[in-house]
C-alpha cells in the first residue's frame, strides 16, 4: 500500500446522518481541490460548492475545506468534503473519487500517515484509540489528555534522562575519573534511583488506569434466592436478569455496563453459590467464582434469616428483603429491599464511594494499556538491573539503561517495529 497514494474514507459514522464527512489525504491535492471548488482554494477556508462528477452532473451541495501540508491532521494535503449524510450521496462521491484515481483508506491509515509525518507519536495514537472508544466522562478526560501528548511528555522526559545517564556512564568508561566532576558516580546512581521510583510508581497505578479504560468490575454474590438478580435489576435500572423463586435460576453470569460518577462500571449478577448436582448450574457456579476473582468490588448479599455471615474483607455487605423485618441488627451492613426499593439509594451511594476510591483522581495517572504495560515494566526492571547488577561497571550499567530507554522509545514509536505499528493502527476505524 503506497504511502504516496491518494486515499479517502468516510470519517463520520456509517448509517443515515445529517452530514457526512469524507476525507482525502495525498500529495499535491491543490489541483483537485481547485477543480471541485471551482477556484484556487485558500487553505482552511470553507467553500460551499456544487460537487460535480466527471460528467459535470451535480452529486450534492457540499462544504469543501482544503488543508495544505504540513498543516493538517496527517501532515499531507487533505481535502474534507462535508456532504449530506445519505448513503446514496456518500456512495456516489466514493465512485467519483475512485474514478479520480484515489483508493479507499485502510483502517487507521490516516493516523499512520500522521505518525510517519511526525504529527503524532504512538502514545498519542493510543490516546486517540481510547478517545474514539470513550463511553464515560472520565474516559474522555483521560484519553484526551493522552491524545494531546500529556503521556508522551512524561515518557519523553524519562527517555531523555535515561539517554543522559547512559551518556554519563559511557563517559565514565572513556575518561579518567580525574577528568570528570567529582561526584558524577553518586549523581548517576541518584538519578537512576529517582527514575526508577517514578517509573515503578506509574506501574503501580496501572490498576487505576485499567479501571478507567476497561471499567470497574462489580460482582453481586451470595447464596441462591437471597435476591441477587432482583438487586441487579434495581441497580441497573432495567429488567435484564431472570427473577424467579426457583433456586438456581440464574445459571450464568449476566452483566450490564453502566456509568457511575463518570466511570465505566461492569455489574455482574452471578449464580448463587451452593452445593449442587446440576451440571449446568455447577458451570454457573464456576463462572461465579472466576467473576469474584476478577471483581474490583464484591457486593455480598444475605437475608435477615442468615445467621452465619461469611464475608471477606472489603466486600460490601447487603442484607436484602428488609421489608420482611423491622429491626436492623447487623452493624456495618446496608439493608435493602429489592421488592420495595428501600435502601437502594444508600447502596448506590456506598458503591459510588468504593468506585471513587478505586479510580479516584485517575485522570492524572499515566494511561497504561496492554501494549505499553510490558514496556513500562521492562523499563522499570532494567533501571533496577542497572542499580543492582552493575557493581560499578559502567559499561554494564549503561547497557541496562539503554534497554530501559529503548523500551520507552517503543512506547513513543521512536523505536518501532512493523508489528507494533500494525497492532496500534489496526485498532482504529476507517477514516481515522
Ligand atoms: N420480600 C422480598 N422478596 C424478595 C426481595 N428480593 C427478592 N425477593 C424474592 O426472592 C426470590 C429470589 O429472588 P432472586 O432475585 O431470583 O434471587 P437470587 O437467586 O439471589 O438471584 C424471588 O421470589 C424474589 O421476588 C426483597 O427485597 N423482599
Ligand atoms: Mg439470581
Amino acid at each position: 500500500m503506497g504511502n504516496d497514494d491518494t486515499i479517502f474514507a468516510l470519517s463520520s459514522g456509517h448509517g443515515k446522518s445529517g452530514v457526512a464527512v469524507i476525507r482525502i489525504s495525498g500529495n499535491d491535492l491543490d489541483e483537485f481541490a481547485k477543480k471541485i471548488i471551482g477556484r484556487p482554494p485558500v487553505p482552511r477556508h470553507a467553500y460551499f460548492t456544487n460537487l460535480r462528477d466527471k460528467d459535470g452532473e451535480i452529486i450534492d451541495q457540499c462544504v469543501v475545506i482544503y488543508f495544505a501540508a504540513p498543516h493538517s491532521f496527517t501532515g499531507t494535503d487533505i481535502i474534507e468534503i462535508q456532504s449530506h449524510g445519505a448513503m446514496a450521496v456518500v456512495s456516489k462521491i466514493f465512485r467519483f473519487l475512485h474514478e479520480s484515481k484515489m483508493r479507499i483508506a485502510m483502517p487507521g491509515e490516516f493516523s499512520k500517515r500522521a505518525f510517519y509525518n511526525g504529527k503524532m507519536d504512538l502514545s498519542d495514537v493510543d490516546g486517540l484509540v481510547a478517545l474514539l472508544d470513550a463511553q464515560t466522562e472520565k474516559q474522555r478526560i483521560a484519553a484526551l489528555k493522552s491524545m494531546m501528548g500529556g503521556d508522551s511528555d512524561i515518557y519523553a522526559e524519562w527517555r531523555n534522562q535515561m539517554l543522559k545517564i547512559s551518556a554519563y556512564a559511557a563517559a565514565m568508561t572513556d575518561y579518567d575519573a580525574d577528568d570528570l566532576p567529582g561526584n558524577i558516580d553518586t549523581t548517576i546512581y541518584e538519578n537512576i534511583k529517582q527514575l526508577y521510583t517514578a517509573v515503578s510508581a506509574a506501574l503501580k497505578r496501572y490498576s487505576t488506569s485499567r479501571a478507567i479504560t476497561c471499567g470497574i468490575n462489580v460482582a453481586i454474590v451470595g447464596e441462591t434466592n437471597v435476591g441477587k438478580s432482583s438487586l441487579f435489576n434495581r441497580i441497573v435500572g432495567s429488567a435484564r436478569a431472570i427473577v424467579s423463586d426457583i433456586p438456581g435460576t440464574t445459571r450464568d453470569v449476566v452483566s450490564a455496563t453502566m456509568d457511575i460518577n463518570g466511570y465505566l462500571v461492569n455489574v455482574s449478577d452471578t449464580a448463587g453459590i451452593r452445593d449442587t448436582m446440576d451440571t449446568v448450574e455447577r458451570i454457573g457456579i464456576e463462572r461465579t467464582n472466576s467473576e469474584i476473582d476478577n471483581a474490583d468490588i464484591v457486593i455480598h448479599v444475605i437475608t435477615p434469616n442468615d445467621s452465619q455471615i461469611q464475608i471477606k474483607p472489603g466486600e460490601i455487605l447487603v442484607v436484602n428483603k428488609s421489608d420482611t423485618i423491622t429491626n436492623h441488627t447487623i452493624s456495618g451492613a446496608i439493608y435493602t429491599s429489592a421488592k420495595t426499593g428501600d435502601g437502594i439509594t444508600e447502596l448506590m451511594s456506598i458503591l459510588g464511594k468504593h468506585i471513587n476510591k478505586i479510580a479516584g483522581g485517575g485522570e492524572s495517572v499515566l494511561m497504561i494499556n496492554a501494549r505499553t504495560y510490558d514496556l513500562v515494566k521492562t523499563a522499570a526492571d532494567e533501571l533496577k538491573n542497572a542499580m543492582d547488577k552493575s557493581n560499578g561497571d559502567y559499561d554494564i550499567l549503561s547497557e541496562h539503561i539503554r534497554y530501559a530507554a529503548d523500551a520507552i522509545g517503543k512506547i513513543l514509536g521512536v523505536i518501532s517495529t512493523d508489528e507494533v505499528l500494525d497492532m496500534t493502527f489496526s485498532q482504529l476505524c476507517l477514516g481515522k
